[in-house]
């Protein structure tokens, strides 16, 4: 017989949990750089209205910008922001949403300026021309007062940023106050309301630290949850288990909890396959923009500049032929090179560093390689690690370059996400707007960040501005819309749903030796492998070079079929154990959805973050076009449709 406890210390799960109800005005779900922007703008304009922020983790060290991040990816300074809504349209070939852009563009230096206020060292361009960082960059002056920051690209600055999340996240707190904040409580499920039609009255969770589970019965919702990692298998097994790019809890909570609402989703075949150093999932920008470094085949060669390349490029013009080669193209181009033979692909730190140093003395050249390092201290120490364990000192050896599994997000180099209004402002077409911006097609629903979909590269500083936007626009939706609440699922109903998972464990698990065999219920590891087994085989993961067709798609459609009804079978001992039966439910629907949108668009829009081997190429005719889709939880029917793309920047 097994025994119910692991020696583990970790707490184990009742049948009949405690339930928490709770009412409160506006929620916000998620608390990352969209979260912890929403908290802040919404105590400004909500007056005497009660706001509640619900995260899975702590503040202080959620989401991507958990480890911290080097550089601030969207600030756009002395540029035209039309330029901005060019760079981000052109990046994703062709098909966003430039009100979304555009609109965003206009704020986000606001956040930056914040950022800069808050305490965040943003590093500084000298008299003299030379990059001050640290505290004798903010004594150069403030951004926001005209000093100038040191680009890297047209949109990049350089941060000393290891403790970003951690200064944001005290604005948030702050702004709110602690006793309006809820860590560690996983969002599983919104509420729809039993009165108002397509109208979301708040949102259901419980917590990994008591045996607790939160009914929060709210006005309005913002959906601030991030995007998906761990859909596809990781390039990183065995020893290197758990190590991704994304941050590994977000488990693609703010997708599934929108469809399941009913809003539109739009461009969830999107998804963003990074070029990473391998292994220790090292990001690249820094090296390509701030070290001017290259990327060279294993003959050596700047591939790149190569007239292979030219010639794959113009089969994608005019997004190929753009000054700056598209995220995705400069993958296709790697992909091309290993897949004639010529990999593995290096970052040639060796030269670029060499280069730099040219002009620099002594001290500026170990000011400079200590920046080496410091890039992935910042944001990715875990790559540092690899350096160290692999005898790698960047001026003396190179590394390698790999695209790694495919994470699904909005705010980064991908654009998958949910259907959101623009602005409501003469300038944005009807199609384009819910009556309030950042409002998905479900009254009272609004999403930021990642979650938006047909608008990437919105980064860190964009996401925290965006939350910002939704989190006004609520508290206007909030004066228009007063009700009460009153969801349609019961709070037992609402109970046996989340402990579910527990209730099966406790009734099966003495029937085994070991608890996690069992004949009547699986554990969610054996669950994820299996999904991300079949997502990397026929859903165009890394084990196929990323591509997919028709077929594939099909027989995949058939395993989820089956893996959702297996997904009612998982059983969970402890609340890790609970968390990570939800978190799979959640996996399941996101990647599902992914599937089915790659199986929707019969072209390859982005080639190098995935290919449909049986549409190669681009479709301009058939595909120029939003796609987005809906599913009906009721009937349990999904409707495909295309939406319009309308021009509002010119090129
Ligand atoms: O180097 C639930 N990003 C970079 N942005 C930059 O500006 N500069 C960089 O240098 C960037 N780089 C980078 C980046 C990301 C990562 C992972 C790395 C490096 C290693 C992108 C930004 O970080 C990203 O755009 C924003 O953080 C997106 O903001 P947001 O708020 O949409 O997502 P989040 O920050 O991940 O927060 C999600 C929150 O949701 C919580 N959550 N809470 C309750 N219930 C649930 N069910 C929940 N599910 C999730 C999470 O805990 C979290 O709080 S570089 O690569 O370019
Ligand atoms: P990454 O580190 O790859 O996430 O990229 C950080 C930022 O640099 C993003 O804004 C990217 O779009 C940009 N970037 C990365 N590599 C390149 C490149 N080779 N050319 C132009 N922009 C790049």
């Amino acid at each position: 017989m097994a025994i119910p406890s692991k020696p583990t210390g970790e707490l184990l799960a009742v049948r009949d949990p405690e339930v928490e109800e709770r009412e409160v005005d506006l929620l916000i779900v998620g608390g990352g750089m969209a979260a912890c922007g929403a908290a802040f703008e919404m105590k400004k304009w909500s007056g005497d209205k009660s706001i509640l922020l619900v995260d899975k983790a702590a503040l202080e060290r959620s989401g991507a910008v958990a480890q911290g991040l080097s550089a601030i990816n969207t600030y756009i300074g002395e540029n035209p922001i039309e330029d901005y809504v060019r760079m981000v349209r052109n990046d994703l070939m062709g098909i966003t949403r430039d009100d979304l852009v555009y609109d965003l563009g206009r704020h986000v230096d606001d956040s930056v300026h914040l950022f800069e206020e808050w305490g965040l060292p943003c590093w500084k361009k000298s008299a003299e021309g030379k990059s001050i960082d640290g505290a004798k960059g903010l004594e150069i002056g403030l951004l926001k007062d005209g000093a100038e920051p040191v680009r890297t690209g047209k949109w990049q600055i350089m941060i000393n940023g290891e403790s970003y999340k951690c200064i944001v996240a005290e604005a948030a707190k702050k702004a709110l106050g602690e006793e309006n904040v809820l860590e560690r409580v996983y969002i599983t499920k919104l509420l729809l309301d039993a009165n108002k039609e397509n109208t979301c009255c708040g949102a259901v969770g419980f917590s990994v630290r008591d045996n607790k589970v939160y009914v929060i019965k709210a006005k309005a919702v913002q959906v601030a949850a991030g995007g998906a990692v761990n859909i596809y298998m990781p390039r990183a097994q065995g020893e290197g288990k758990g190590r991704a790019w994304f941050p590994v809890w977000n488990s693609g909570s703010g997708y599934t909890l929108c469809m399941e609402a009913g809003a539109e989703m739009t461009m969830m075949e999107n998804r963003f396959t990074p070029a990473r150093f391998k292994d220790g999932y090292g990001p690249v920008g820094a090296w390509f923009l701030l070290f001017k470094a290259k990327c060279l085949n294993a003959l050596g060669e700047n591939f790149a500049a190569s007239d292979f390349a030219k010639t794959e490029l113009q089969k994608y013009a005019p997004y190929g032929t753009a000054a700056v080669t598209p995220t995705c193209l400069r993958n296709h181009l790697m992909l091309a090179e290993m897949k004639e033979g010529r990999g593995p692909i290096m970052m040639d730190t060796v030269t670029a560093l060499a280069e730099l140093g040219k002009t620099m003395d002594k001290k500026e050249l170990k000011h400079l390689e200590s920046e080496a390092w410091e890039d992935f201290l910042d944001m990715t120490c875990g790559q540092a690690n690899l350096w160290c364990a692999t005898d790698t000192e960047p001026e003396k050896k190179n590394s390698e370059v790999m695209p790694t599994e495919p994470y699904l997000l909005g705010s980064h180099s991908g654009c998958c996400g949910v259907w959101a209004g623009g602005p409501m402002e003469d300038w944005v077409p009807d199609s384009y707007k819910t009556g309030y911006n950042r409002m998905t097609t479900v009254n009272g629903l609004f999403v930021s960040g990642d979650v938006v979909g047909a608008s990437g590269h919105k980064f860190s500083s964009g996401s925290h501005a965006e939350g910002r936007i939704a989190a006004k626009e609520m508290c206007r939706y909030l004066r228009d819309n007063d009700f009460t609440p009153t969801p349609t699922e019961s709070t037992q109903d609402l109970v046996d749903y989340l402990y579910q998972p527990v209730r099966l464990y406790l009734d099966n698990y003495e029937y085994t030796t070991a608890q996690d065999i069992n004949p009547n219920y699986l554990k969610a590891s054996g669950f994820s492998m299996r999904l991300m087994k079949a997502t990397n085989e026929y859903g165009a993961g890394w084990s196929t070079y990323y591509q997919t067709s028709g077929t594939s798609l099909k027989i995949i459609m058939d395993m989820f079929k089956v893996m959702h009804e297996d997904s009612m079978k998982l059983g969970a001992g402890d609340l890790h154990e609970l968390l990570r039966a939800h978190e799979m439910r959640h996996r399941l629907w996101t990647v599902e959805l992914h599937c089915r949108h790659m199986l929707f668009r019969e072209e390859s829009r982005y080639p190098g973050f995935y290919y449909r081997a049986d549409f190669p190429g681009q479709n301009d005719k058939d595909w120029f076009c939003f796609t987005n889709s809906k599913y009906d939880l009721a009937t349990k029917e999904w409707t495909m449709l295309k939406r319009d793309y309308v021009k509002i920047v010119p090129d």
